[in-house]
């Protein structure tokens, strides 16, 4: 049997925290691949649970609902940050048990296959195959995943891998047999979610939670985000895949789930209402969650008693902004009258003050402070949490041409610029004080939320 060696990479960023983050496409590749015939191995940079185990100098930790620091350690900037005030980290496990991994597999790998999320974080794709390939010289790595369909040019200069995929998953099984005469004998399964097995989730010893999809593909086509591209086509999970992978966890007293998808409430919910009823006519007590947002127009009282009942404890949703002007050129995804109603809704069926947070873009072209502090305070009116997303410019979206002429860093030719945390878009009108204020501003909204509602329900 051929062996496929599967690894998720290091993050370099500024910032990074495990909010139910996991290789997700990574995983289901390597479940199409075992049962399709292949020896999986499977190594992730960012496995909590095994930095732990080898008492990191900085270890990662536990928080709410299984979320949980990395552990890290800094090092130095790539020169595009030279002058950027933060200190610049490495996130996930050490080089000497990244070794040890490698070491300890039972055979030398016909292929690597490696994933990659935000395109900025492609620093921590090129040290973990440089790393690879001091192992296995002659073994050929394929990169995929999201940094490699949008940035595909810059990643076959400089990430180090032989091969950048940015093809369906469902023609990777011709692929394999006519590159490296691989065969596989479940080559319909890739074609679809809805036929995937569940996610190879035994690459991991120890899981404090889930994640789960529903659905991929979205029905809006806002312009600064690249779902359309990076998923053109309607996926739909079905409820007996979705409880399959539910109870396969439970076995593991997993109790916490996230959901990925972009359109939970829309495409999602033809699996989930049924899922969800199931879980609770059955006495499941889960705690699920929506860390990428849901949508406002979507909400109404028989979803949200719903969502309640079965044990939905962190809800985002996605506003982004209040000015009627942005949410019509940004899509018409939510009016503010919708917000309120939606808002309204949720609270009379029991969700909490800290449960539900509110996504707001900050620092969009064409976008003033000022707009970004008044949805804070509207968010805030309606008794429910801010959370500033800063923008992150992406390539192949329809904002892209104006955050370049925007913008006075080369976001064309260096990816690392499109990482939020620096806001390559900064200029005259909105600087990078304005927006580390707004964050700030909003920070203070949110503790003085929280404290409200607390003392209100003591
Ligand atoms: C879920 C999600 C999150 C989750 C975390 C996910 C994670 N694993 O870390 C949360 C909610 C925490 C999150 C946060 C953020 N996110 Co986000 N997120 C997504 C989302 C919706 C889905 C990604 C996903 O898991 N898809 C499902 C799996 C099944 O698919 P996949 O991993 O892409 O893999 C598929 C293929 O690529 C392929 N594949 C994968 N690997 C490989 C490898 C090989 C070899 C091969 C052949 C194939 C292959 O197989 C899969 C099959 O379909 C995407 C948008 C999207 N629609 O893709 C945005 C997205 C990735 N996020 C984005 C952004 C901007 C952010 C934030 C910065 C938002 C903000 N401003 O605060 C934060 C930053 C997070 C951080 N840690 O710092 C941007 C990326 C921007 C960029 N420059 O790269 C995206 C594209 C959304 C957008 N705005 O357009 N995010």
């Amino acid at each position: 049997m051929a062996s496929i060696l599967l690894v998720n990479p290091w993050i370099t960023d500024f910032a990074a925290y495990d909010l139910w983050a996991k290789p997700l496409g990574l995983l289901f590749l390597a479940s199409l691949l075992s049962s399709g015939g292949v020896d999986v191995a499977f190594i992730d940079c960012m496995d909590r649970a095994k930095a732990q185990s080898e008492r990191h100098p900085i270890s990662g930790s536990k928080r709410f609902y299984g979320t949980g620091k990395y552990p890290k350690r800094p090092i130095e900037p790539p020169r595009a940050y030279e002058r950027f005030p933060r200190t610049y980290y490495r996130y996930g496990i050490t080089e000497e048990l990244f070794d040890k991994l490698i070491s300890d597999l039972p055979e030398r790998p016909r292929l690597v296959m490696v994933t990659s999320m935000m395109t900025y974080w492609y620093p921590g794709v090129q040290q973990t195959i440089a790393r690879i390939k001091l192992h296995f010289p002659e073994v050929p790595v394929w990169l995929g995943g999201i940094y490699a369909i949008l940035c595909r040019e810059h990643a076959l200069k400089f990430s180090g891998a032989d091969y950048v995929i940015d093809i369906p998953l469902g023609q990777l099984p011709y692929l394999l047999e006519n590159r490296l005469g691989i065969p596989l004998s479940n080559k319909a399964m890739w074609s679809s979610l809805s036929l995937f097995p569940p996610p190879f989730w035994k690459a991991y010893e120890e899981l404090s939670y889930g994640v789960l999809v529903a659905s991929i593909g979205c029905p809006f086509s806002c312009p600064y985000c690249a779902s359309p591209v990076l998923q053109p086509r309607v996926d739909i999970r079905t409820v007996e895949k979705l409880y399959e992978e539910i109870s396969l966890l439970c076995d593991r007293q997993i109790k916490d789930f996230a959901f990925y998808d972009d359109a939970l409430l829309i495409y999602g919910w033809h699996s989930i209402e049924t899922l969800l009823k199931r879980l609770i006519s059955e006495g499941y007590s889960l705690n699920f969650h929506t860390p990428n947002a849901i949508h406002v127009k979507a909400i109404d009282e028989r979803k949200s008693e719903l969502l309640f009942q079965a044990g939905f404890k962190t809800l985002r949703l996605g506003l982004e902004t209040a000015s009627p002007y942005h949410q019509r050129v940004w899509g018409n995804k939510a009016e503010n009258r919708e917000f309120a109603r939606a808002v309204r809704i949720l609270k009379k069926t029991g969700f909490t003050t800290d449960q539900v947070g509110v996504y707001l873009l900050s620092g969009v072209p064409g976008q003033r402070p000022e707009d970004v502090r008044q949805a804070v305070d509207f968010v805030a009116e309606h008794e429910v949490l801010p959370f500033i997303a800063e923008y992150s410019p992406i390539p192949r979206t329809p904002m892209w041409e104006k955050a370049r002429r925007v913008s006075t860093f080369d976001i064309e030719n260096e990816p690392l610029y499109h990482n939020n945390s620096f806001f390559a878009c900064r200029n005259k009108d909105f600087s990078y004080e304005d927006m580390v204020e707004l964050k700030n501003y909003t920070r203070k909204v949110r503790s003085a939320l929280i404290s409200t509602s607390m003392a209100d329900s003591s």
